[in-house]
């Protein structure tokens, strides 16, 4: 456990320029798309942005933002999600989402989905999300 510990700390054990907490996956059985939320936090000085996503058990996964439009919502792509310096920024349902798409199986709620987030300074954040089930709020 400590040698984990230590490694995940990354070399010269610099501090991430962005942190990501509670993430977790919304499983959705019989889909080849699942939901994925976290908290974004900027510790530093000069804002950052995620500018792309990837997960192992994904074919891809995108940014996406869910928009209410009068009475409808509507889901876009966003190529980008600036997270200023000293900000927090909330991925959530009825908002920002990572959308999973081609899942390559079926997501079993527990199970932790690995996500790598790539960020405007070339560098990326891996974060491990827990699968939760349908009905989570
Ligand atoms: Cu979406």
């Amino acid at each position: 456990m400590l040698w984990f510990a230590l490694a995940a700390l990354g070399p010269a054990c610099a501090a991430p320029p962005l942190t990501v907490s509670d993430a977790w996956v919304r499983a959705t059985p019989g889909a080849e798309v699942a939901a994925a939320y976290f908290t974004l936090h900027n510790p530093g000085s000069a804002p950052i942005s995620v500018v792309g996503v990837s997960s192992p058990l994904a074919g891809m996964a995108m940014i996406h933002e869910t928009r209410l439009t009068g009475t409808q919502t509507s889901m876009r792509a966003r190529d980008a999600v600036a997270v200023p310096a000293g900000a927090t920024v909330r991925f959530a349902p009825e908002g920002l989402h990572v959308m999973l798409h081609d899942l390559h199986r079926a997501l079993n709620v527990g199970e932790d989905v690995p996500l790598v987030l790539l960020l405007s300074d070339g560098s990326s954040v891996s974060v491990s999300a827990r699968v939760r089930p349908l009905t989570a709020p």
